[in-house]
């Protein structure tokens, strides 16, 4: 009985990760979607979630059950597509675990085991998620995710009040990492916070989203720049907000960096993610901008509106309407793989050059923030194409 549970359950997982993975037949000629997800919950090491011994399990039963595998730091190494992906058990807590792949959009492999994060002294983090992984031209790979921990100021019988940070790690190779200290902002809670991985007037900079509140942005929001002198000692200063949340936008709640940007030769590609309301909840979309190659916080192009939304298959999961993004790698060639999770349950591929997301950038047309003003756009377009339709 054990072993044939266990026999299904194995055969289950070497299916799930032999399987091939290819685009869809509809592109909208920016990027192109797969028809599978890259990482799913399923991909999770069955020595993971199985005592395989049958004297202790007779039954074969799953003892640690994983609940979803999403939002996932990105980067090319030693020749092997490398995420670094949020896993969160049934248990809600999230912790990080590589998982690696030879072409970058299938078989996708967990390494033997999880990250290991060493704690800050006397402040353990309860919940670590969402890390941007940069190569930094000092030759440190940083990883600087969210740490969340019980407010200790909520009042009693408040069980859900947090406060949010960025958490700073490094590494050489993947394995072993070290902790720095979590970064010091005097601007209220930060989460997705993102190293730029060149030196900015010979400092460290940092994309920040600093937050009034755990949830609510109140009246911070809009992505941050500001600048760190030494990572072992992390302050933040010189923050500034150079793109700030929006009426009426894709971007009206709150938005946040996604990784690190991509340098060309027009500029600084960024993506990032957008929030919006609706009468369902909270809409998470992708957006793009480019920043200028010497002022890089100076936006430069702006496409309006979203770059991806979910699609019919995306929109739903944990946290449904969701699309988040925190890691793509751009190959030698100039092809760009974007690692997205759709509704905080699994994560995909898509697929586009530089040169494509470039073209993106600069021939979008902007946002006018009203509806004479798409329209006037549409128009625009329509003049131009006349005698080609
Ligand atoms: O549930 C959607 C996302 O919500 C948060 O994003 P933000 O910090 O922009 O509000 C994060 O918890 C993120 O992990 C999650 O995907």
């Amino acid at each position: 009985m054990s072993t044939n549970n266990l026999k299904k359950v194995k055969k289950r997982y070497a299916k799930l990760i032999s399987k091939k993975n290819k685009p869809v037949s509809y592109s909208n000629g920016v990027y192109e979607r797969y028809k599978n997800p890259v990482v799913t919950a399923d991909h999770i090491p069955v020595h993971w979630r199985y005592d395989l011994n049958p004297e202790t399990n007779p039954y074969g039963m799953e003892r640690i059950g994983v609940n979803v595998a999403f939002n996932s730091g990105a980067m090319k190494w030693n020749g092997k597509y490398i995420l670094a992906v949020r896993v969160e058990g049934n248990d809600r807590k999230s912790f990080f675990a590589i998982a690696e792949s030879s072409n970058g959009v299938d078989g996708f492999e967990f390494w033997d085991k999880p990250i290991v994060i060493p704690q800050v002294e006397g402040n353990p983090d309860t919940n670590v998620y969402d890390m941007r992984l940069t190569l930094h031209e000092d030759g440190w790979i940083y990883g600087i995710f969210c740490t969340e921990r019980k407010d200790p100021n909520a009042p009693a019988g408040d069980t859900s009040s947090a406060i949010a940070n960025a958490g700073i790690v490094r590494t050489k190779d993947l394995l072993n990492w070290e902790r720095l200290p979590d970064l010091v902002s005097n601007t209220g809670q930060q989460r997705n916070v993102v190293l730029h991985p060149e030196f900015v007037n010979g400092k460290y900079g940092l994309y920040t989203r600093p937050q009034d509140g755990f949830i609510d942005i109140g009246n911070g929001g809009g992505i941050g720049f500001g600048y760190v002198e030494d990572m072992e000692n992390p302050i933040v200063n010189d923050e500034k907000i150079f793109t700030n949340k929006v009426y009426h936008t894709v971007y009206e709640l709150k938005n946040g960096q996604g990784p690190a940007p991509i340098k060309t030769d027009k500029g600084w590609l960024h993506l990032a993610h957008g929030v919006r309301n609706t009468a369902a909840g909270l809409r998470y979309t992708l957006y793009m901008f480019m920043t200028d190659l010497n002022d890089i916080t100076k936006v430069i192009h702006h496409p309006a509106g979203f770059f991806m939304a979910p699609n019919y298959k995306e929109t739903l999961g944990d946290v449904s309407n969701v699309l988040f993004t925190n890691g793509w790698i751009e190959d030698e060639d100039g092809k760009v793989f974007i690692y997205y999770a759709s509704s905080d349950t699994r994560m995909h591929v898509a697929t586009t050059t530089v040169d494509k997301l470039i073209d993106y950038c600069m021939n979008t047309p902007e946002d006018k923030f009203t509806s004479a003003g798409s329209v006037e756009t549409i128009i625009d377009l329509i003049n131009k194409n006349k005698g080609l339709y």
